[in-house]
């Protein structure tokens, strides 16, 4: 392979971002990911693919090769020999020679090769014998169906004979009954199976289920295979028995694993080409293959099915364009990061039950692309709110829906998270309307308005306290696996106890700034508490540098100094800040503690030391592998967190570097083994106890992270943070950007926005349209007019507090 960058980042026509990755080896594990509301695929660059869709549970129509624990999407996800993926075996019918594309499973080192993730779609371009290739893959805006193109062109002067085999895995469909067979009517692999059950009720509920799973061409095959092992021979997947023989032998799967495998033979003259189109997913019967058939199968549905797509994607365009001189941060920052935040407020993670704390948060993302997104979630989770004030641990999606996996685990945390969020949604919109929205409860038909809902969330928090005024912490809070803290029901978090205690205040802040009509006792009741809780959290948890993670039900205060392992939590110390405990001293106390404990190349670690062992008396999280996930990864929501709080109390420059840290690039893409189009849940950590696999993505982008670091960029770094009277400006660039300039959408007033500092001015000076503006919030912004603004700042000086 030529010594090309390991990847570039292009500029598409149409101004979106193309990453373009030169070798399928140096980053094994890269990948990209597509989705629609109902299905996403993970596709790796060797040629795997980890897919699943709703039906409206999560489902597989390419299974592994064995049964399947049914899961949540887990991070680090592994890939083997037989894992699911889409190939194709290309042989050269003149010399014999046989290669996989796009690299997998026969690993043949090939000319020329670029994987290469667009907007809406996921693309190869190889060069091997004297052949130019483009494979890609796009889905549709609303069909359970991969779309693929395979196109093929002789570069060379002389003809040249080949067969192209594209080999789509299905796997280990069912243990009741598995077949497939070539359809000749609709030239297309049908692979049926029957979705295990026992239970009678069951038939009834999986008949509608889509058990069966179709690889359809448009193009007769010249033969075909459908029985997994016997295509395998004894050759394996590297040098397949079925393909020695001219032709495939047309072979069945009865009660035998499925695999879709289809052969072209296909003569090519110089400088021909021939293109294949492929469609492959799950129906309910063959009919829905005929009607998926007509409607993307040819070359205008195609064109018209990836345009629909393209524009389907491009929604996820947010409110922010950045300018920094910095390419790939910029590039992250206006394409990458608003598409991952529209995933999640578009499709939940793909649960038809998502975690409140998640569905909230992720709709808060939303209020920067679609608020009125974010308006129908919030009275969605507070419709499903009990009249005792109870969040649900889960909001239920479609009337079907239950309450599955961590769902059904009492976690105590889901009330803090509205006030929390609102905030955001207010701040875009002004949309004071949502407070007044009139709504029943999950267990009761008497309808209250939202702000009923949020206060009766407050008040259960309250009395969900002990003696001290801290906050039980049950089964876990934010953090979900901590399940053995409070589980008899004594156990406390500062975590859960700060964040009440800053839930308590934001409401209040945004019942100030938006005029809402509380009762003054409540108001001054919820000051007095979140000050209560914060001279608690003191009293109690303050130890030494930091503050301790909790109390457990024994009395143990633990996430001190004095623990050999777990001595000192993140979040404790973010929240802190969040909340007004933490006075000036003890926030560079802690600030301390974390650099030199918790700071890592990669970011922030959530906790340190590493578990290495059981703790009963905190429970599973300490079960983790160290450094892997809640167990003292460099887990982005809790690092994300931490970010936001520096730049509340002035920390703009750590802030900015810690940002920046958390951001896959080319710089650090040999560490994280991804490429930069998510932020992946966690990088690993135990930075100081397994130094060897630090900084390692988990490959997972799912993550609360992306609604927070869109609302750091927007509201803190750009400060260009909505109020109740307009535009409210206060950048907190650092040090080391001089300029920073861009275009904010902000209540579809657009404004181009230069900001710059300067020895000129000692204090920030706006100008709008070339007039100087007094005092820092634009007021007269018009929905749909353009507006050029200028913010120059006095010099912002390298030591941190400004
Ligand atoms: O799930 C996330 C949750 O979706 O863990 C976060 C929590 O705040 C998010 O709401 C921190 O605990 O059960 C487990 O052990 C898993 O580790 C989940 O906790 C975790 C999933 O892996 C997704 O990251």
């Amino acid at each position: 392979m030529s010594e090309l960058p390991l990847f570039t980042i292009d500029t598409e026509l149409d101004g979106l971002s193309r990453i373009k990755l030169s070798s399928p080896i140096k980053l094994p594990n890269a990948t990209g990911y597509l989705w629609n509301r109902a299905m996403v695929m993970q596709v790796n660059c060797r040629g795997y693919v980890n897919s699943q869709f709703m039906q409206p549970e999560p489902a597989k129509y390419s299974y592994a090769p064995n049964m399947e624990a049914k899961s949540f999407i887990q991070p680090e996800h592994s890939y083997f020999s037989h894992h699911p993926g889409r190939f194709f075996y290309l042989k050269d019918e003149d010399s014999g020679e046989i290669i996989s594309l796009p690299y997998e499973p026969k690993r043949v080192q090939l000319d020329k090769f670029s994987f290469e993730l667009g907007n809406s779609d996921i693309t190869w371009l190889i060069e091997h014998f004297g052949l130019q290739i483009t494979i890609k893959v796009n889905l549709t805006k609303e069909d359970l169906i991969e779309c693929w193109l395979f196109s093929v062109k002789n570069l060379t002067e002389t003809k040249k004979n080949i067969s192209v085999y594209p080999y789509f895995s299905i796997g280990y469909m069912s243990w009741m009954n598995q077949s497939a067979t070539f359809d000749k009517s609709l030239n297309a692999i049908v692979a049926h199976s029957v979705t295990p059950y026992q239970k009678v009720a069951d038939y009834f509920a999986n008949k509608q289920l889509k058990d069966t799973t179709f690889f359809l061409s448009d193009t007769p095959p010249t033969a075909w295979h459908a029985n997994q092992k016997d295509f395998e021979g004894e050759g394996g997947l590297h040098q397949p028995s079925a393909l020695v023989a001219e032709n495939l032998g047309n072979v069945e799967a009865r009660y035998e694993t499925p695999v879709a495998v289809m052969q072209f033979q296909q003569p090519l003259l110089p400088n021909e080409h021939k293109t294949y189109q492929f469609l492959f997913g799950p129906v309910k019967d063959t009919s829905e293959i005929d009607e998926l058939r007509e409607k993307y199968l040819g070359h205008s549905q195609r064109q018209k099915a990836i345009k629909t797509y393209h524009e389907y994607i491009s929604q996820s365009e947010a409110c922010l364009t950045i300018n920094s001189n910095n390419d790939s941060f910029d590039d992250f920052v206006n394409h990458w990061l608003p598409r991952q935040m529209y995933y999640h407020g578009d499709v939940n993670r793909l649960s038809t039950d998502p975690q409140t704390r998640n569905y909230i948060q992720d709709n808060m993302g939303m209020a920067f692309i679609n608020s009125k997104q974010t308006r129908e979630a919030y009275i969605l989770a507070v419709s499903q709110q009990a009249i005792n004030g109870a969040m649900p641990e889960g909001v239920l999606l479609h009337s079907d829906a239950k309450l599955k996996y961590i769902n059904q685990v009492p976690h105590a945390d889901h009330g803090v998270w509205l006030p929390i969020c609102l905030s955001v949604y207010l701040n875009e919109t002004a949309d004071v309307s949502l407070l007044s929205e009139m709504i029943t409860f999950a267990d009761s038909s008497q309808e209250q308005s939202f702000i009923c809902h949020i206060e009766l969330a407050l008040d259960y928090l309250l009395n969900a306290t002990d003696r001290r005024g801290l906050s039980f912490i049950e089964q876990g809070d934010w953090c979900d696996p901590m399940n053995m803290v409070g589980y008899k029901g004594q156990g406390v978090s500062t975590w859960l106890s700060l964040a009440t205690a800053y839930a308590l205040n934001t409401w209040c802040d945004l019942c100030n700034e938006y005029n809402i009509d509380i009762n003054q006792q409540k108001y001054n009741e919820y000051r007095f508490a979140a000050k209560a809780i914060n001279a608690a959290v003191n009293k109690y948890l303050w130890h030494g540098q930091w503050f301790a993670r909790g109390i457990t039900d024994d009395g143990r205060v633990f996430g001190t100094d004095k623990d050999l392992e777990g001595k000192i939590f993140l979040n404790p110390q973010s929240w802190s800040m969040l909340s007004g405990a933490a006075n000036e001293h003890q926030q560079l106390d802690m600030i301390e503690a974390i650099s030199e404990q918790l700071i890592t190349p990669q970011g922030v670690m959530m906790l340190a030391p590493s578990y290495t062992r059981m703790v009963e008396d905190i429970g599973r999280i300490t079960q983790k592998h160290p450094g892997v996930s809640e167990n003292g990864s460099v887990y982005n929501h809790a690092a994300i967190f931490y970010i936001y709080a520096l730049y509340q109390v002035g920390q703009n420059n750590l802030a900015f570097e810690l940002l920046c840290k958390m951001l896959p690039s080319l710089d650090n893409a040999e560490i994280t083994g991804q490429l930069p189009v998510y932020i992946p849940n966690y990088y690993r950590g135990a930075f100081y106890q397994f130094p060897e696999q630090a900084g390692r993505s988990s490959h997972l982008f799912n993550t609360g992270t992306t609604s927070w670091l869109y609302r750091c960029l927007v509201e803190e770094l750009c400060g260009l943070k909505g109020c109740a009277s307009g535009l409210r400006v206060a950048p907190k660039i650092p040090a080391s950007l001089q300029k920073l300039s861009g275009q904010r959408i902000f209540r579809e007033a657009i404004v181009n926005f230069d900001i710059e500092q300067t020895k000129e001015v000692l204090n920030m000076e706006l100008l709008l349209d070339k007039h100087i503006i007094t005092g820092n919030v634009l007021t007269c912004l018009q929905a749909g007019q353009h507006y050029q603004l200028q913010v120059r700042l006095p010099k912002v000086s390298e030591d941190n507090v400004q």
